[in-house]
């Protein structure tokens, strides 16, 4: 490695978690990044926008010193204000709070926006030492996690490297060409050294489908119907392992009836694909013993996500791929990381009788649901920080409607003047990764990446974890983590963890925490209670909303169902050069992207006359948008895709995508169903 590259890992929420090497010019600037080619899953690849990062870091715009709110809440009029008066003004707003409601009326709140151990979840340690409000993080992969553990037990599968040594690759519902493109580098190893196949199932040509060998368009929300009736043709073409079965799963005759009458034909009029598509993919995957599953997020976030998910992660377990090299499945590795966070996430201070809101029902609790207020007090007080929530939340009506409420003091911690700082009472300048030290979950494989610090902080900026030990210390904590640097919290969690110490992470760049392919493949038993694949999942154990919820296998049929006032169903998925809405500042993703569009199958767009780049309106009970249309045949007739979460000001009236979906959880752990919606379009 050239002298001037410095070791870094990427922040953002992605599972390709890179190791980076970052071309420092000077203590304030960056030149050139690149992924880390010593990194076994990194592979020397990165995306074009972290390549770019020269552009974000430096942007002219960034946030850079602390603002006081001037103007209306949203209208985003600030005027200067110093550090220690913010400080001051955000201490006394929780203070108040807390005496005339409770502490549960300050809700301390976080999303994505760096993935770091430290840099994001250090909030918890100022919620937990003063019993502030708890968060449950719904709103990216709590559908996916639910499905998956209540068969497979824990968020764990076999390898993604050794996709390299697979005969076939399925990546279902998720688009990794956009949204994690390591991953397609280890499945062209696959194809070229033994010509592997890849199956790309999805809802609409994305590149990845593009991509593959065989790509299944099919409608939203019918994955679970594609994955019972490959389960039927397994068993009635004698493709299935009895005896792995037998010994690892709870398979009985009960699931073998149900899967009886899931036809091929009864999947191909619930997914619109052929009968024969169904019966060939399945024999492809029935006669392949190292197949791999690559299951994305994307098709899981629909109300019948989480059963879609285990319907789908049944697979494995018919044909016995598990066993096999290159075989089984991977969703994601949360759970083998086997950090010790008392201290860094303050897990020594929690009250676990305090109440616990769902950070996707943002909405609704700032607006006062009985429900999502969980029975507690109002929210009067909030500190957000790595959160677009205004943009990214479901139903933005609601969620606008509740961060403009007089009685709500909201700080916001940010680099840019997003659509949710515009609605801040304090809206604080952040520092970004290239600026801070800390480790980050690769969670799309199986390393810890680390991040020292590169670059100085730029002007006023502050880091989270500065932030949160500053204002702990004026609101009077006492926990010995308020004093510590992140190195130090950094350091302390990785030897209490038995993982060496900081100064070794940051020599070599990355821990790689992957199970022993033993594990990985559970041979020796899955993480569940009786050591089985259930088939029969307990639900109740799994999540609240369990209500109607059968253990089997199933496909159900609770996702927003188009109707005569809304017959078309509306799939948001990411834009490639945005990372949600970061990045939707920076020039290359905004002219790499365009501007959101509506993609509309031409032959409904003839039935409505509407022309190419004609202004449509798409609304529901919850709102309406208005935007370009884009004609072309890459998704099912009745479907309509609008890709990216781009700021509600780049839609022609005002209002984004978020208006149209719905905040209602997900059975049976919560989340929202982003790409199940029903909507109504018209030319405007
Ligand atoms: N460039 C870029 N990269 C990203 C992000 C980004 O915004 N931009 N976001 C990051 C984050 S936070 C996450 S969680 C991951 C998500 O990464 P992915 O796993 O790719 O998940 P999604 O983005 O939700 O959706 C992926 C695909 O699922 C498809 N899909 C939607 N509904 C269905 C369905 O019912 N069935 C099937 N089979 N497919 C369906 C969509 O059309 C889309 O192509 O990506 C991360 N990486
Ligand atoms: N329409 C639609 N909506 C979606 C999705 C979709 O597919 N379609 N996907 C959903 C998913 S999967 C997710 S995960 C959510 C993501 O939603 P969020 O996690 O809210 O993601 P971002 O929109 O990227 O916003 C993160 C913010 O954190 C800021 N940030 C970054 N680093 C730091 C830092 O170090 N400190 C501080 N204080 N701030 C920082 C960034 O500037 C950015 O504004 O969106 C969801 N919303
Ligand atoms: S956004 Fe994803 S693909 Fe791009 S550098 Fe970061 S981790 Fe890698
Ligand atoms: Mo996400």
């Amino acid at each position: 490695m050239g002298k001037e590259f410095w070791k870094s890992a990427c922040p953002h929420d992605c599972p390709s978690g890179c190791s980076l090497e970052v071309e420092r010019l000077s203590s304030t600037r960056i030149g050139r990044v690149r992924g880390a080619a010593a990194n076994t899953y990194t592979d020397g690849v990165i995306c074009a926008k972290v390549a770019r990062y020269a552009e974000r870091v430096h942007h002219p715009d960034r946030l850079r010193q602390p603002l006081q709110r001037i103007g209306e809440k949203g209208a985003g009029e600030f005027r200067p204000i110093s550090w220690e008066a913010a400080l001051d003004e955000v201490a006394e707003a929780f203070l108040r709070s807390t005496q005339v409601h409770g502490s549960e009326a300050v809700w301390p709140y976080h999303s994505g926006g760096t993935m770091g151990v430290v840099q994001r979840w250090g909030i918890d340690r100022l919620r937990h030492a003063f019993g502030y409000s708890r968060q449950h993080s719904t709103i990216c992969m709590t559908p996916a996690e639910a499905g998956w553990l209540a068969g497979v037990g824990k968020l764990t599968g076999t390898d993604p490297r050794e996709m390299a040594q697979s005969d076939l690759i399925v990546v279902w519902g998720g688009n990794p060409v956009s949204t994690q493109v390591n991953a397609m580098s280890h499945i062209a190893k696959a194809r070229k050294q033994r010509g592997a196949k890849l199956v790309v199932i999805d809802v609409y040509r994305t590149p990845t489908v593009e991509a593959a060998d065989i790509g299944l368009v099919l409608r939203p929300g019918s994955d679970g119907a594609l994955a019972l009736a490959m389960m039927h043709v397994l068993f009635k073409e004698g493709l299935a392992d009895r005896d792995y079965l037998a010994r690892h799963t709870d398979f009985d005759a009960d699931v073998e009836a149900h899967l009886a009458d899931k036809t091929p034909q009864w999947a191909a009029a619930l997914t619109g694909l052929s009968e024969a598509e169904i019966v060939d993919f399945a024999r492809l995957y029935g006669r392949t013993q190292r197949s791999f599953l690559r299951l994305g997020f994307g098709f899981t976030r629909s109300r019948n996500g989480s059963s879609a998910m285990h319907a789908v992660s049944c697979l494995p377990a018919v044909t016995g791929a598990w066993k096999y090299p290159g075989g089984g499945a991977f969703f994601i590795s949360w759970d083998i990381w086997q950090l010790d966070l008392t201290l860094a996430h303050g897990l020594d201070l929690l009250n676990p009788a305090t109440r616990v809101l769902d950070q996707s029902r943002i909405g609704p609790v700032l607006c006062g649901d009985r429900d999502a207020l969980a029975g507690g007090p109002p929210v009067t007080a909030m500190l957000m920080q790595n959160a677009n929530s205004a943009d990214v939340a479901p139903d933005s009506t609601t969620v606008a409607r509740g961060l403009s409420r007089q009685d709500l003091f909201l700080c916001v911690h940010e680099q840019f003047m997003t659509a949710t700082a515009k609605y801040a009472d304090i809206l604080l300048p952040a520092a970004m990764f290239l600026e801070y030290d800390d480790i980050y979950y690769g969670y799309g494989h199986t390393h810890l990446t680390v991040g020292p610090r590169v670059l100085d902080r730029h002007e006023e900026c502050r880091t989270n974890h500065e932030l949160i030990c500053q204002l702990a210390r004026r609101l009077g904590a006492n926990h010995p983590s308020f004093e510590m640097s992140a190195v130090d919290l950094l350091d302390a969690t990785l030897r209490a963890s038995g993982k060496g110490t900081w100064e070794e992470a940051t020599h070599r760049g990355w821990i790689d925490c992957a199970p022993s392919f033993e594990s990985a493949h559970f041979l020796n038993g899955f993480p569940s209670n009786d050591g089985r694949f259930r088939f029969k999942p307990d639900w109740p154990s799994v999540g609240p909303y369990h209500a109607g919820m059968t253990a089997l296998p199933v496909h159900r049929e609770n996702v927003e169902q188009a109707k005569p006032e809304a017959p078309f169903r509306l799939v948001v998925p990411p834009a490639r050069s945005f990372l949600n809405t970061t990045f939707a500042e920076t020039p290359g993703s905004i002219a790499r992207e365009g501007g959101p569009r509506a993609l509309i199958h031409p032959a409904d767009a003839e039935r409505l006359g509407i022309a190419d780049g004609a202004c449509v309106r798409l609304g529901n009970d919850r709102g309406e948008v208005r935007l370009n249309a884009r004609l072309v045949d890459t998704a099912k007739s009745g479907v309509v895709i609008v890709e990216g979460n781009w700021p509600g000001h780049a839609f022609l009236d005002g209002k984004g995508i978020n208006v149209l979906i719905g905040s209602d959880p997900v059975p049976p752990k919560g989340g929202a169903a982003f790409h199940d919606t029903a909507v109504w379009m018209r030319l405007d």
